[in-house]
């Protein structure tokens, strides 16, 4: 067995699940450096969070994230809270010499980002290593999309459109919860799912967005919320056009009202020798056109389960699909082979900076009404 890293995680709800089960499977699968040791759960409520550590199989629990990231026994900071606390924890455990893995989006704020950025700059100078969870890059399919994008075979990019469809909050009558509240998640729709279709659009194309013209809505206002009623002060969709440094013109849609739609984070790539296409409910798949068969010949299905395909060849015989779990087992190996090889990982905390800025800029774009163009009286 290689030496061992102990892991530290603050959160134990769907992304500390599912972070939980990538840290016990990751080093079975893959030659990492490091074995992950699954040291200390953290999380507020004492009951619930031994609860959470006897289900994942966690050695220990703190109540106060500060005395998890003080632990000696503790090499690793895994932050899967709600925006708000991203900073604060992360920025701590870099100070104390902690490779951290933040969830995202990176943080609330432009000035959060920043902070978190130059924090891990300066802990890469000691050898301390930070990434982003951006889990989706580690979908086999997206990264063979980035490695087609790469090789030049679709040719110079001229159009991105991703769309991030879920459904959970069509029902009015739907709780609030801390996903709905500003001072919690930042902002709705635009940061839980447009931040990944931005950053899975910056990754294929291996470009960025330089400005956005942007609109958002809140359908649902308020909320029931215990005995009462809550404001909802997040937006509940983002739709947004974007410009890339390359000249390449973008559309984005992120929102929690697409009915039937469940998880649909579809990315859909146009070059000037071919296409790419990408629907995460089919997730194991890739449609690519390629200009040189032919107008006739279409879009071909690549099944992406071959062992020469990214990740795949750690799992299972071709055909033997994988899932939504397996994004994060990537993107442990990814993270601890950074940290056993001295090497800074991908998403870095400025690729999520640079997430943050675009999503910072959709707000401002859609709270300048005045740059549309009504049409007056539609009758
Ligand atoms: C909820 O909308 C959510 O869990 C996101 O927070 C995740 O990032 C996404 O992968 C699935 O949906």
């Amino acid at each position: 067995m290689t030496e061992e890293i102990g892991v530290g995680m603050v959160g134990h709800a769907f992304m500390g699940a599912v972070h939980s089960h990538a840290w016990r499977s990751v080093h079975r699968f893959f030659d990492v450096p490091l074995t992950p040791r699954l040291a200390v759960l953290g999380g507020r409520d004492p009951v619930r969070t031994k609860d959470a550590a006897t289900k994942y199989g966690w050695a220990a629990v703190e109540t106060d994230w500060r005395a998890l990231v003080a632990r000696d026994d503790v090499g690793l900071v895994d932050i899967c809270t709600p925006g708000d606390t991203h900073a604060e924890i992360a920025l701590a455990a870099l100070a104390a010499g902690k490779h951290v893995l933040c969830e995202k989006p990176l943080a609330n704020t432009v000035a959060e980002a920043e902070a978190m950025a130059a924090a891990a700059e300066e802990a890469a100078g000691r050898g301390v290593r930070s990434m982003v969870a951006f889990n989706y890059r580690r979908v086999p399919a997206i990264a063979l999309a980035r490695k087609l994008v790469e090789e030049g075979r679709i040719g110079e990019v001229r159009h991105v459109r991703a769309v991030y469809l879920q459904d959970w909050l069509s029902d009015p009558s739907s709780p609030m919860t801390w996903r709905m509240r500003k001072e919690k998640a930042g902002s709705g729709a635009l940061g839980d799912l447009g931040a990944h279709i931005v950053d899975a659009a910056q990754f294929v194309t291996g470009d960025l967005i330089t400005g956005v013209s942007a609109t958002t809505e809140t359908f649902v206002r308020s909320r029931p919320d215990g005995d009462g009623f809550a404001d909802v002060t997040v937006d509940d969709a983002a739709v947004f056009l974007a410009r890339f440094s390359s000249g390449a013109l973008g559309t984005f849609e992120a929102t929690r009202y697409a009915l039937g739609r469940k998880n649909s984070m579809r990315l859909e790539v146009n070059g000037t020798r071919g296409s790419l296409a990408f629907d995460f409910e089919s997730m194991n798949e890739l449609s690519v056109f390629s200009a040189d068969d032919g107008s006739a010949a279409g879009f071909r299905r690549i099944l992406v389960t071959e062992a020469d395909h990214p990740y795949v060849g750690a799992w299972w015989p071709p055909g033997h699909l994988l899932g939504y779990e397996h994004t994060f087992t990537h993107e442990a190996a990814d993270f601890l082979t950074a940290i056993g090889g001295g090497v800074d990982p991908a998403p870095s905390f400025t690729d999520g900076l640079r997430v943050q800025r675009v999503l910072a800029a959709v707000e401002e774009s859609a709270g300048q009404q005045s740059t549309w163009t009504m049409i007056g009286d539609p009758r």
